[in-house]
């Protein structure tokens, strides 16, 4: 059964695979398992159709049979969990490479939104000049320690793991803020994911999405 997934119809980022539709995309790739996508319009994410898939009214979804998943990070465990090559055999390394999933969406990425939320949705708050480096300097704060962790190594533990794929994930958002690459090993570590073929294929898959639109769509 081919699972079906689902992603923006109308991408804010316009391809640059930003969205977390990108880590399952990654992960099918990794695995190699072929999947469906189907695009969703901002309107219908919020009709209840939508809602019955993902309560929160988001993608991305995952449908395989009569499972239904939400969570980007549910559904990449899902998927390592029942295919092989995205974590590995041995139960403690295993258990460490989930640590660092929840790691990469639980302590890493929240500072890293607060960052959106800050520059996007509240940009025009009078509090924001003010509140921008604090921010800034908690998400130092994680890359510092987390840079530290990772040291002159390829990947977090090991072997690429699903933590990679999700730490990756959640660091690629911040390469615009230039914060990354205060931390070489870090955006070395990142570009190492994204030269993965599975990668490619994933983000060339979500990139040809918006291929031919014009700007304006
Ligand atoms: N915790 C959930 C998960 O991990 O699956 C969060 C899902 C989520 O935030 N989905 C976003 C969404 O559906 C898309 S990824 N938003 C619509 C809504 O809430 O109404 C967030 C995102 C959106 C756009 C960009 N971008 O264009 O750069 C990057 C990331």
């Amino acid at each position: 059964m081919i699972p079906t997934i689902t992603a923006f119809e109308t991408s804010p980022d316009r391809g640059k695979g930003l969205a977390r539709d990108m880590r399952v995309r990654w992960a099918l790739e990794e695995a190699g398992q072929p999947y469906a996508v189907r695009l969703v319009s901002f309107q219908a994410m919020k009709e209840p159709a939508h809602r019955a898939l993902q309560p929160f009214g988001q993608i991305p979804t995952y449908e395989e049979g009569d499972l239904v998943l939400f969570e980007s990070g549910a559904i990449v465990l899902h998927i390592a969990q029942t295919r092989a090559g995205l974590l590995p055999d041995d139960a403690h390394a295993r258990a460490r490479a989930v640590a660092w999933m929840f790691a990469a969406v639980n302590t890493v990425e929240p500072p890293t939104l607060e960052l959106v939320v800050a520059r996007f949705l509240e940009g025009d708050q009078p509090w924001t000049e003010q509140r921008l480096p604090l921010i800034r300097d908690r998400i130092r704060q994680r890359l510092g320690d987390l840079s530290a962790r990772l040291g002159e190594a390829d990947w977090l533990d090991g072997a690429f793991s699903a933590g990679d794929l999700m730490m990756v994930g959640v660091l690629r958002r911040l390469q615009a803020s230039g914060l990354l690459d205060e931390y070489p090993n870090l955006a070395a570590y990142v570009g190492r994911g994204e030269a993965r073929p599975a990668f490619r294929r994933a983000f060339d898959a979500q990139l040809a999405v918006f291929a031919g639109r014009p700007a304006t769509d």
